[in-house]
């Protein structure tokens, strides 16, 4: 079974329906599943072959729609990635995943072709430009396809559609093998739960590269058959906008996007009479927040929680007198979660331990990775690395209160410190550097180091470091401020404090 079966039965049986509306560029669904199968055809004919890795970079557009789900379409597996990831953090997904094929446009392989260059076999295809291996540009190749019929790649279940890099404890990135079960199970889960039909309009202004916009938001939208009005990138006054345009009937955000929809409210007090439902998830949102947007829309921002490497986990009810701030909720249909204590055992309910989860909804493991893989599952369970508790008076819901790991979400990405600090050490003034999450009203957490320089260093160039990490690695992941330190707090056994780190750039900070 093919997720794409889901996502193409209304182009059968609804052709003249609209699809997706692209600021302006309106596709129906009808269309859309003749480009998908254009797509699918022309990757077959350049050699994509089932279980290919075919890595898409590219900036959200309807070119990114048709080759990841013409991708899908010929089994092979997308590796969705920002297009704002550095020359080597592209080079390290794309040779770890042993990729068959690299698709971008010509300004970002300008970026990236001195390191791509370097790596053997690997196609690559410029959706606006002639390749270096030969490919012209996407428009051209599809119409050099004669017209014929491809049939759907038959898959079992169990077959990897997606692999998601995400940040990794230890600094490198991991590619979460994702498969086409997870994708439907996960994909019905939430159809039930939010009500999803063919009569909504969801507006979709988050990232195609991330498992929110492109399984929950876009997935979902086009299992259902209801229509999506797409941005290419989020603007809150354009979204306010939107709903009352387009009579939108739900909107998918991280807490930031909602934060700046609360500040520009005032300036735009659009009609939302037609909005069904608000939802949130990929990062915590704060209870202020959720109770200033009730204030000043009427509507209870419905909370979800999930991860790359499990999908959708919970929900917090439907109905909105059951949405409750602070609370993600209870399991999915098909999710079972345990809150678990460091001797692997279920705490007593109401304590705090770690979310396990299990069901059809948990990833395959990481891509080359046997290690991180049996280190993140015990006896079957994955280990979220959240931490949480459920409320045994009211039917084990849901709370999660923090962290196992050190984990920085900044904006709903997810950043490791490792990966920042072994690039700040790498830098000539840098002895020793340690970065932690900082509380920002609008990304939620920033990431903010701090830095012990070399001896012969008199003085922090801060600009000049922040543009070294950007150099390195995507913007999102470098710290917002960097500090000097005399020495980073350590304990005994030379581990540094996090903890008390925080405090002290806490303190930089307010000063
Ligand atoms: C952008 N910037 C960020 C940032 N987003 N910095 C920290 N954290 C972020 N999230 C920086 C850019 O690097 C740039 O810096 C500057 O802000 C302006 O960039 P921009 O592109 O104009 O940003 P903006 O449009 O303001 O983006 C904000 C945002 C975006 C909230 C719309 O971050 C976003 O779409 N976030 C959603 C992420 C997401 O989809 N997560 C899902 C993961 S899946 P400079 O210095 O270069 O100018 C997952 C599972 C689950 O977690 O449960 O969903």
């Amino acid at each position: 079974m093919n997720v794409v079966n889901f996502l193409i039965q209304h182009g059968k049986s609804n052709p003249s329906k609209i699809a997706i509306d692209f600021e302006n560029d309106i596709w129906t669904y009808g269309k859309l599943y003749h480009m998908i199968k254009k797509h699918a055809l022309l990757l077959r004919k350049l050699g994509i072959r089932k279980g290919d890795r075919v890595a898409l970079q590219l900036p959200k557009s309807l070119d990114f729609i048709c080759l990841h789900l013409g991708v899908q379409y010929i089994g092979a597996i997308t590796l969705p990635l920002n297009p704002g990831y550095s020359p080597e953090e592209i080079e390290y997904f794309l040779s770890d995943s042993q990729s068959a094929m690299y698709i971008t446009n010509g300004e970002i392989f300008q970026r990236t072709k001195k390191n791509i260059e370097r790596l053997e076999d690997l196609k690559i295809l410029l959706t606006d430009d002639t390749s270096p291996t030969g490919f012209e540009p996407l428009g051209v190749e599809l119409n050099k396809l004669s017209e014929r019929d491809l049939e759907l790649q038959k898959l079992s279940l169990d077959d990897i559609s997606v692999i998601c890099y995400t940040s990794g404890t230890t600094g490198k990135p991991k590619g979460a093998m994702i498969s086409h079960r997870n994708l439907v199970t996960n994909m019905f889960a939430l159809k039930k739960v939010w009500r999803w039909t063919e009569n909504d309009v969801l507006l979709h202004v988050l990232p195609l590269f991330h498992v929110h916009g492109l399984f929950v938001a876009l997935h979902g939208a086009l299992n259902s058959g209801c229509k999506v009005i797409m941005h290419r990138k989020f603007d809150p006054v354009m979204t306010w906008d939107a709903i009352e345009r387009h009579k939108c009937t739900m909107l998918m955000g991280v807490p930031t996007i909602y934060y700046r929809l609360v500040n520009t409210w005032e300036e735009v007090k659009s009609d939302i009479s037609s909005m069904r439902v608000f939802i949130s998830g990929s990062a915590p949102l704060l209870e202020n927040l959720f109770h200033r947007f009730e204030e000043i829309t009427g509507h209870r921002i419905l909370e979800r929680y999930g991860m790359t490497e499990a999908q959708m986990i919970t929900s917090n009810p439907y109905e909105p007198e059951r949405r409750i701030p602070k609370s993600v909720g209870y399991p999915l249909p098909g999710v079972q979660i345990r809150i678990v204590g460091p001797d692997a055992t279920d705490v007593k309910p109401g304590d705090i331990g770690e979310v396990w989860v299990r069901g059809e909804n948990v990833f395959l493991g990481y891509w080359n990775n046997i290690e991180k893989t049996k280190e993140t599952f015990h006896d079957g369970w994955l280990k979220s690395g959240d931490l949480g508790y459920q409320d045994p008076d009211d039917e084990m819901r849901l709370y999660l209160v923090g962290r196992a790991k050190e984990l920085i979400i900044t904006g709903g990405y997810n950043v490791y410190p490792k990966e920042v600090e072994n690039v700040l050490e790498e830098h000539v003034s840098v002895a020793e550097a340690a970065v932690v999450g900082i509380y920002d009203p609008d990304f939620g957490e920033k990431v903010v180091a701090a830095v012990v320089l070399k001896n012969h260093v008199s003085e922090l160039d801060e600009e000049e470091l922040i543009n070294y990490c950007k150099g390195r690695l995507a913007s999102y992941k470098c710290p917002k401020r960097i500090f000097p330190i005399e020495g980073l707090p350590k304990n005994a056994m030379g581990k540094i404090q996090k903890t008390e780190l925080k405090k002290i750039l806490e303190r930089k900070i307010k000063v």
